[in-house]
């Protein structure tokens, strides 16, 4: 990358809307600004302009802003202006840049820029990313926390700590008869500890940012006509999957997205389980057990109150119950039993009476699925973790695994290269040592113009 080339995208969706914004970034922005506008405006205020292509035609007229570097977004010179939100006069505006002088931004760039320019650390800017294609408020709030730094403050606080200790270590090789092995060892091992106890705690929370932005899938199984497809309409609010009293109704997988405790969830109603010889509901049980293998909980769903254990139930199905499945029994139909809602534990599974059809019990899903699947809306410092980020925290983990008190006595050197690597794993994170085919990766998955 030269950092001196002036790049230039519409930073607004495509589509026509009230407002279509065009911007601008590099050395190059003061004479664009002048051409396209005559003068340059004061910095960071509002100035009313008309646009002008380079033979005085007027594009559009809007709002300007300047703002010289390095105060700005991307630490370069940037403007933007607001035009219209036509496309093809953002176009018209965006081409008539290049003619100008400017280039068409890669996706990400201006980001990119800001990273580079010490604007955003890297975790910061995958938050901007985070932000942008959150899909809910609870998302878009945590992407908003690490964007302003709260994680990045706490992933640094711990760079330090391991740095501090790796310090104590490195001085007694230097030093080895001023500083005794033994004391060393005792004085600094309950750090590493306390290091690798803050890091667990770290990771489990990164799991959960990770199911916060990326959301879970939940498949809803049972024998036919339980009441699957109608627990389906009613949790996804919409009439989604054909409800009917013919046993074998649905057929395929009917997947539709939700959310639930405001985190997104990919509802899949699938074929009722049985024995049958017809070829096309065969297929339909085999996309059922796809489905429910790879989902994140699996709704076993029975019209029966009887509290059979899960695994019970599955074989009444002629199934085996998948491996490490988190399974929810949910017993439908409590009306026709005249029983009421409830939750209750037996043979280690959660069991839940509903009545889909008459919407009784439905909160109590809702909040039991939230707990089940880990997204009970409680936390208040939950950060969208990415999967890069818990892969350093898991590596950094692994690093400060094996250093225990016997080799901080025995062998301070390997304790400090341990150290040394659990921080750099740490400060990979913040986008310490980044490798420039990793940056590429992570910007390259921006939109164009952010
Ligand atoms: N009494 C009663 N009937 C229900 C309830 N939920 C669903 N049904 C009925 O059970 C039948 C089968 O429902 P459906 O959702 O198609 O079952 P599926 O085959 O498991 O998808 C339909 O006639 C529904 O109206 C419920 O809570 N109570
Ligand atoms: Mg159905």
């Amino acid at each position: 990358m030269t950092a001196t080339e002036t790049i230039a995208a519409i930073a607004t969706a495509q589509g026509r809307g009230a407002l279509g914004v065009v911007r601008a970034s590099g050395p190059g922005v003061p004479s664009l600004v002048e051409a396209l506008t005559g003068t340059l405006p004061p910095a960071r205020h509002a100035s009313f302009r008309a646009f002008h292509s380079p033979d005085g035609e007027i594009l559009d007229a809007g709002l300007l802003l300047y703002f010289p570097a390095p105060a700005s977004y991307t630490g370069e010179h940037v403007c933007e202006l607001h035009g219209h939100g036509n496309p093809v006069v953002l176009q018209a505006l965006l081409q008539t840049m290049c003619k100008l002088g400017a280039r068409l931004a890669r996706p990400g760039e201006f980001s990119e820029r800001a990273f580079r320019h010490g604007k955003l650390d890297l975790a910061q800017a995958e938050a901007v990313a985070d932000l942008i294609e959150s899909r809910s408020i609870r998302a878009a709030r945590s992407a908003l926390r690490t964007l302003k730094g709260e994680f990045s403050a706490h992933i640094l606080a711990m760079v330090e700590s391991v740095t501090r200790c790796r310090v104590a270590f490195e001085g007694a090789i230097d030093f080895p008869d001023d500083i005794p092995g033994d004391a060393l060892a005792a004085a600094q091992h309950p750090h590493i500890e306390r290091l690798r106890d803050q890091l667990k705690e770290l990771l489990a929370s990164a799991h959960h940012g990770a199911t916060l932005s990326s959301g879970a899938t939940v498949a809803i199984v049972g024998a036919p006509n339980v009441g699957k497809s109608t627990l389906l309409n009613r949790l996804a609010r919409a009439d989604k999957a054909i409800v009917s009293a013919v046993p074998g109704t649905t057929r395929d997988v009917i997947e539709v997205d939700t959310l639930i405790c405001d985190v997104p969830v990919r509802l899949c109603d699938t074929a009722g389980l049985r024995d049958t010889h017809d070829v096309i509901e065969q297929e339909g049980i085999r996309r059922a057990n796809e489905v429910m293998n790879s989902a994140d909980l699996i709704i076993l769903m029975t019209d029966q109150a009887e509290l059979l254990a899960a695994p019970d139930l599955f074989a009444r199905l002629g199934q085996a119950q998948p491996a490490d499945a988190r399974v929810l029994v949910v017993h439908n139909k409590i009306d026709a039993h005249g029983l009421q809602p409830q939750r209750t534990r037996a043979d280690d599974a959660e069991h839940l009476f509903v009545s889909a059809r008459e919407g009784h019990g439905l909160d109590l899903l809702t909040e039991t699925l939230g707990d089940l699947l880990g997204i009970e809306a409680t936390s208040e410092n939950e950060f969208v973790a990415r999967a890069r980020h818990i892969a350093a925290l898991e590596l950094a983990l692994g690093e400060l695994a094996p250093l225990d008190l016997d080799l901080a006595r025995n062998a301070p050197e390997l304790t400090a290269e341990g150290l040394r690597r659990a921080a750099d794993a740490l400060h990979s994170i913040i986008g310490g040592g980044g490798s420039e085919a990793l940056l590429g990766e992570i910007f390259s998955r921006f939109c164009i113009g952010k």
